[in-house]
């Protein structure tokens, strides 16, 4: 593949290997994103911004832990907008992503599993059935990962292939987010599932399709994560697609300094036509996994 420049307007060759890891697996790490640094604002800003939110707001989103938009400080922009970071998407193949919102997740201590699921909602469209992602998270742990604290857990290639758990998926269940019913079959452990554990200062990689749950956080100490969406080629979308996508845009508070209010919108998904955004579909079945090769 042939290098690309970025818009911060560094020249980047793609690696080969961990695209096509990515677009096998439907995620991948990218070690070393993050310096120390910044990531320590982070936590310090992050516990404020949970620290602010209601009892209402905490028992809503019991199984994320909470669930506040990247909006709610400035900081947070020099995350989205991390030259290391557009680096490493252009590294993939991306090397000129748009933004559409953030959030930020915190499990406290004692903290109960999150429930199986995808974040993408425009299925009726067949751009959702190919083997590129319209959407992919960019996933910050603050701190390092593992089971005991609450680490991620995927099914791989989930993002292109039909899984049993999108079976289970389809029938509503009422409200996952505030855990008040753990038995449903969303909390269950899964015989294909993989363990993601993190080092901070590593970001992971997600295809929005791919199906993901999180481990309890059993351990005494919060754990933080940010999670970034970004449209890793709007260009190519569906004009329907990207207006639905640009109507999630999280823009700048107008009272923020120029400067940050700048930087955020230039890179936020834009769509100035006159497409009608897709409504919120459901999952469409993809297709079935090959089955493994037996040799004879
Ligand atoms: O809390 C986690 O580890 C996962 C969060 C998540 O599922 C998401 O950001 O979509």
């Amino acid at each position: 593949m042939t290098a690309t420049r970025t818009p911060t307007g560094a020249l980047i060759t793609p690696n080969a290997d961990l695209r096509e890891a990515f677009l096998r697996d439907g995620y991948v790490v990218v070690p070393g994103v993050l310096d120390d640094d910044l990531r320590q604002r982070l936590i310090m800003v992050t516990d404020r911004v949970v620290a602010a939110q209601m009892a209402e707001h905490t028992s809503r989103h019991k199984t994320t832990g909470s669930m506040v938009q990247i909006t709610s400080d400035p900081v947070y922009v020099d995350l989205v907008t991390l030259p290391s970071a557009i680096e490493a998407l252009a590294r993939l193949g991306y090397p000129t992503p748009s933004f559409s919102d953030g959030w930020v997740i915190s499990k406290p201590a004692g903290g109960p599993r999150l429930f199986w699921h995808y974040d993408w909602f425009t299925w009726q469209d067949d751009a959702s059935l190919g083997r590129e992602p319209c959407q992919i998270s960019m996933m910050y742990y603050l701190n390092s990962t593992r089971v005991q604290n609450g680490c991620l857990r995927v099914l791989p290639g989930s993002h292109n292939t039909h899984n049993p758990m999108h079976d289970v998926l389809s029938s509503p269940r009422g409200d996952l987010s505030a855990g008040t019913n753990m038995d449903s079959p969303e909390f269950t452990d899964r015989p294909d599932e993989v363990d993601v554990p993190i080092t901070a200062g590593d970001v992971l990689i997600t295809d929005a399709r791919l199906l993901h749950a999180g481990h309890p956080n059993t351990t005494t100490e919060r754990r933080r994560l940010v999670t970034l969406w970004y449209q890793p080629d709007p260009a190519g979308l569906p004009e329907r697609m990207l207006a639905q996508l640009a109507g999630k845009r999280q823009a700048p508070p107008s009272g923020w300094p120029v400067e940050y209010r700048r930087r955020l919108e230039s890179i936020l998904v834009r769509y100035d036509g006159h497409a009608v955004a897709y409504e919120r579909a459901p999952y469409r079945r993809l297709p079935d996994p090959e089955p493994a090769r037996v040799r004879s």
